[in-house]
């Protein structure tokens, strides 16, 4: 066994672009109807598997864009991105996409300063929300802000409720891109035990300490199969895990893998 063959697996994984909501909220970022319907199918040609929009709560243009790109029929499934909220959901539901990522915040920093609210009180919340998206057969994803400076006792209390709710998937946040890899794969770990197998994972990581490629490949090592990617890694302060240097980690362990799922020119 060489070096290089140590990493190697056959761990499958799945994109989320979040250009179109992340990248959204780069500084100075701002993109007309027409230049996110070219992202979007520029990131479906390319095989990316789902992308991830503004919440339509944010302004008309997001609520009508969002519409506009679920109606071009595009190969990539289409996400967006809302708060913990009934009149969230209600209107992402109208938009007609084919899943709808809750975020929650849960780090007492947040809970304290910003949202106020108990885990008692999260969880009852989140699960009349997941019910309400789940009657019309929309994919959930349940996912806590600021999950590495959250006590960990309180995320998996909150995700092993809203697994149990039947969310499609839960996502870890590393929203002040503070996490290292070593935390990563504990954090990965231990949601692991709390959900049911049926349950997936997916992972954002910010770059601000340079980690995010890092963090979610170990996230991927882990057992997580859905990454957040921007275009060039925009998104807030210095941005999140960029598409093409996650794709270039990838496809050093696996390149048979990565090249038939992205048209990645020879
Ligand atoms: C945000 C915060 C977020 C959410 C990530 C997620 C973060 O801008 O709303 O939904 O998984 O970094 O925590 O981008
Ligand atoms: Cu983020």
């Amino acid at each position: 066994k060489t070096i290089s063959d140590f990493n190697k697996n056959e761990n499958e994984f799945y994109i989320i672009d979040s250009t179109l909501r992340e990248g959204e909220q780069f500084i100075n970022s701002k993109f007309s109807t027409n230049e996110k319907i070219k992202i979007a199918q520029m990131l479906s040609d390319f095989g990316i598997e789902y992308l991830e929009l503004t919440n339509p709560s944010a302004s008309e243009n997001s609520y009508t864009d969002c519409k506009e790109i679920c109606k071009l029929g595009l190969k990539s499934k289409i996400l967006t991105h809302i708060r913990c909220t009934m009149s969230d959901a209600i209107k992402a539901v109208e938009t007609g996409v084919d899943g709808i990522d809750i975020l929650f915040g849960t780090s007492s920093l947040l809970r304290e300063f910003s949202h106020g609210k108990d885990i008692d009180y999260i969880i009852k919340h989140a699960i009349e929300v997941i019910t309400y998206i789940k009657r019309f057969n929309i994919q959930v994803r349940f996912s806590s802000e600021d999950s590495f400076r959250s006590e960990i006792s309180d995320l998996l209390k909150v995700y092993e409720a809203v697994g149990k709710h039947g969310v499609d998937r839960v996502g870890i946040a590393d929203t002040v891109g503070c996490a290292t890899p070593y935390q990563v794969e504990y954090v990965v770990r231990e949601v692991r035990k709390v959900i049911p197998n049926s349950c997936e994972m997916e992972f954002h990581g910010h770059n601000d300490t340079g980690c995010a490629i890092a963090n979610s490949y170990s996230a991927i090592m882990a057992g997580v199969k859905f990454i957040d990617t921007t275009i060039l890694g925009i998104g807030e302060r210095n941005g999140i895990t960029p598409l093409g240097g996650f794709l270039a980690r990838m496809f050093v362990d696996n390149p048979y893998y990565v090249m038939n799922k992205y048209k990645l020119k020879n």
